[in-house]
Formats: C-alpha cells, structure tokens, sequence
C-alpha cells in the first residue's frame, strides 16, 4: 500500500468545502482547498438551493485541488440528504427545492391517504420527516412536474453528473428517499408505483467505493486538468459518510454527529423495525458497507444559527463565541424546551418561537440573547441525551460512551452539558468527520488504506484524538 491523495466536495446546508486527504497505512491528512457559502434563494414559489452557485463553488474548489495536489485518484461528493433534481433528456427541470420548503406538507397528507405510515415504515425504516423525498415527490407531483421528468438525482449524485454524465443513485443517500426497501437495499418499486412515482426516474443504485465514472472533457478544462479522473461513489449522505468518522467502539458507543442537524443514534448490523422504533420515530437509513445507522434527528445547532441569523436581520452584531461564553456564565434557570418540536423546523423567526414554547408551556421566557443561547444548549443536550438513552433501549446496546463529531464538538458547553444530562462520557471530535469520511471511503476504493470500518476507525483515533468531557455530578 502507498500513501496517496483525494478530493472531497462536502455540501453542508450552509456551506460547502473542497478538502484534499492526504492517506497511507498511519497517515491521515486534511488540507482544506476551497470553500464557498451556501445561500439558499426563496422565490415566488418558495425555497431553493442554488444548485448552479453550489457547482460553481465545487467547480472552484476542484480546481484548487488538482493545482495543490496534480496526482488526486479520485473525487468524492455528500451533502445533505433528501433533496434532488428532477430531470428531462438531460437538462434540469426548475431549481431544485430546499427540504425547509413547506410545499411537501401537501405531500405527506397525498402520501399517508394511500399508504399509512406504518406500512411505510415497514418497507422504508425511516421516521417521519415531512420532508422525506417521496413526501416532495407527492408535493412535486400535484404541480404536475413528476409527469415531464425522466430522471432524479439526489444532490451529490447531481453533482456528480453535471462532473461525469453519469446518472447514478448511491445507497446510502438513497436510503433516505422512502423508496428504498430497507430489507433488500433495492428501490421499492411496487410502493413507488402504488404513490404515483414514475420508477423509471430512480437511477441504477451504487455502493460506496464504486467508480461512477471519469471527469467529461468539458469539466477537465474547467478544472484546468488533462487528467480524467475518477469520480468515486462515497456515504453520499453526509450523515453516513460522519459516521465512518467516529473513532468509537460500535459496539458500547452512540455517537451524535451535530451540525445543522443533531442527528444521534447508534450503528447497528441489522434494521430494527419494531412499533416501538416506530413510536419513537427512529430512522434505519443506510450506512457504510452495508451497517444500518439506527437515528434520531434532533434540531441541531439549526436552533442558535436561525436565532443569530433572526437578531441579525433586527440589526445586532453576534459574535458566536462571545455568545457562547456569556451563554456558559448564564445562572439563572433557563427553560429546557423540547427540541424536537415541529414548530422549530422552518426558516423564520427562531426566539419567538421559543419564547412561544415556553409560554405555552409555563416556562420561563429568555430575556437575552445569553439565556436563549443558554436554553438552546440545554435543551438540545437534553435532548440527546434522550436520544443516545432510547436508542440504547431500542437496540439493545449497552451505551458506555457518546461521540459528538461535526461543528457541535467544537462547542464546549454542549459537549459538557451532554455529558452532564446523559450522565455519560462525552468524546468530542473530529470537527470535520463527513469531510475524512468521504476520503476514507475513496482512500480504500484506491488502495491507500485497506480493512473494515473498525480499522479505518482506528486510523481516524490515532490522527483526531477525541476530546473527553466526564459528566459531572
Ligand atoms: C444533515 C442531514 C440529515 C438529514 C437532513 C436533511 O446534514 O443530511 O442527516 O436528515 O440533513
């Protein structure tokens, strides 16, 4: 084995990066190449990504990949989940939509009239999110656009076609539609049929590791490369690819990987699918090699960004770790709201919303930005806290530890205040999971590193030794 380089593109939901790994037997590296922010666009028919802003971005970041490193084996691209383009001969039809759109309620109503959740959950595992792609596809289909597609690609996947020409759906990503059958890991097409999806619009499945196919002499020169390099198939949900990050023992940890989202569970080898799992809306979405990641989201950090982004816009200057470090020294009882609650999931106003839970509920109201961003921290370490202690319960894993990867790590009071409310050992790291993930996954595909997940594990402990917070009493 010799020590070789890759590209990873990581579309998260407010940025995107270009990362090059540098990987060997004991070598793990990360430079970061480019980076460019991700802006969504509402118009007068709602919310979107700016796909071609996106590509742009990974255009631009690519670019500086292959001038800092010419030799790269290959590029690898996750983002988010959920969310696609629709396609026609090739060409993309409108601009796809953010999963905060409110269009897909309509959709969940038009698919549960059909086929109720339960059955869903029996065929796809999945919790209910109301933005779950066959729920958009419901909402796609009463505007009559399913009609004129031919084709859908979920984002990373799209990305990679606009690079390569070549239409693919990985499986991790994949499982996050509904349509995936979680016993078989091929697309459910009978239930696709029976909701009025055109089965002829899901593209051929790939795993993780597999080629998808060779740069297009057009996307060379944009990237300023005769090279044809290889576009490989990695956890395309960036949920999957952070997992293949945690430098946890599998067996006795749960992990939470919080950025946007807070999404906390446990990894298991096989779906539980029973009505309790049901209940508790826990997912069974696909992992790496085949694992099943047994989660739960919960609203993540989301929570502070719209609070910062809502006092912004009222004209206040918010310097995030003076926020943070004036939310560690608040001793006033703050409310701990339930984090989980729909009402926090669209764009808007984030501190009134709160301030509404906590009247609602006769809790005490936040009267600074300080206490809000105090109350936050509580209630969602509360609330996974509750999460990692139900998944443990749903699973039948003994849970000794939690490993918190992605930006949260990076946020003391939440790593402690997780640790103190879990009453387990916290173990924060690495930042940038998804990103050595994804490389990981390509790394081996090229031969630079070989074994299981445990071993890969392994090689991400030795390069990120994880930060211990102890619970306190
Ligand atoms: C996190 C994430 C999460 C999904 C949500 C749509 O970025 O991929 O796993 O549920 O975005």
């Amino acid at each position: 084995m010799s020590t070789g380089a890759v590209a990873a593109v990581d579309l998260g939901a407010t940025s995107g990066r270009v990362i090059v790994g540098r990987v060997g037997a004991n070598e793990l590296d990360l430079e970061t190449v480019g980076r460019f922010p991700n802006r969504p666009v509402e118009t007068v028919n709602g919310l979107h990504w700016d796909l071609l802003g996106l590509y742009r971005g990974v255009v631009g970041g690519l670019t500086e990949a292959v001038r800092t490193e010419p030799q790269i084996a290959s590029i690898g691209i996750d983002s988010w989940a959920v969310d696609y383009g629709l396609f026609r001969g090739g060409r993309m039809l409108g601009t796809p939509f953010h999963y905060r759109d409110e269009r897909s309620a309509a959709g969940v109503e038009a698919t549960h009239a059909v086929v109720p959740f339960d059955e869903l959950y029996r065929r796809n595992g999945l919790q209910f999110l109301p933005f779950n792609t066959v729920y958009q596809l419901a909402a796609e289909k009463h505007g009559g656009m399913l009609d004129l597609a031919d084709m859908m690609l979920l984002v990373p996947d799209l990305i990679g076609y606009f690079l390569t020409g070549e239409s693919v759906a990985e499986r991790t990503n994949a499982s996050t539609t509904g349509l995936l059958d979680v016993s078989t890991g091929e697309w459910d097409t009978e239930l696709a049929s029976r909701l009025g999806i055109p089965t002829g619009i899901l593209p051929r499945l790939v795993g993780a590791g597999e080629r998808v196919g060779s740069l297009l002499p057009y996307a060379r020169r944009e990237l300023g490369t005769d090279r044809a390099i290889d576009v490989v198939a990695v956890g395309s949900h960036d949920t999957a690819s952070a997992v293949v990050a945690v430098p946890m023992q599998a067996e006795s940890a749960a992990y939470i990987s919080c950025g946007t989202w807070g999404l906390v569970g446990v990894e298991l080898e096989t779906p539980v699918l029973t009505d309790a799992a049901r209940e508790a809306n826990f997912t069974n979405e696909g992992g790496v090699d085949g694992r099943v990641r047994f989660l739960h989201n919960v609203m993540g950090l989301w929570l502070l960004s719209e609070s910062v982004r809502t006092w912004e816009r009222g004209g206040d200057t918010i310097d995030l770790p003076t926020l943070l470090a004036a939310a560690a020294d608040v001793t006033a009882p703050v409310a701990v709201f339930d984090a989980n609650d729909p009402r926090f999931i669209a764009p808007g106003d984030m501190p009134e919303r709160i301030a509404e839970w906590c009247r609602e509920n006769g809790a005490p109201v936040p009267t600074s930005h300080a206490e809000f961003a105090r109350s936050i921290v509580e209630s969602l370490a509360q609330a996974f806290a509750d999460a990692v202690h139900t998944a443990a319960e749903l699973s039948g894993r003994t849970v000794e530890s939690i490993h918190i990867v992605g930006g949260g790590s990076l946020n003391e009071l939440l790593c402690q205040v997780t640790a103190d409310r879990s009453g387990l050992p916290v173990l924060a790291g690495p930042v940038e999971a998804t990103a050595i993930g994804n490389v990981l996954v390509q790394a081996r595909a090229q031969g630079f590193v070989e074994g299981d997940l445990e071993a890969l594990r392994a090689l991400v402990a030795q390069a990120f030794a994880p930060r211990r917070f102890a619970p306190r009493a």
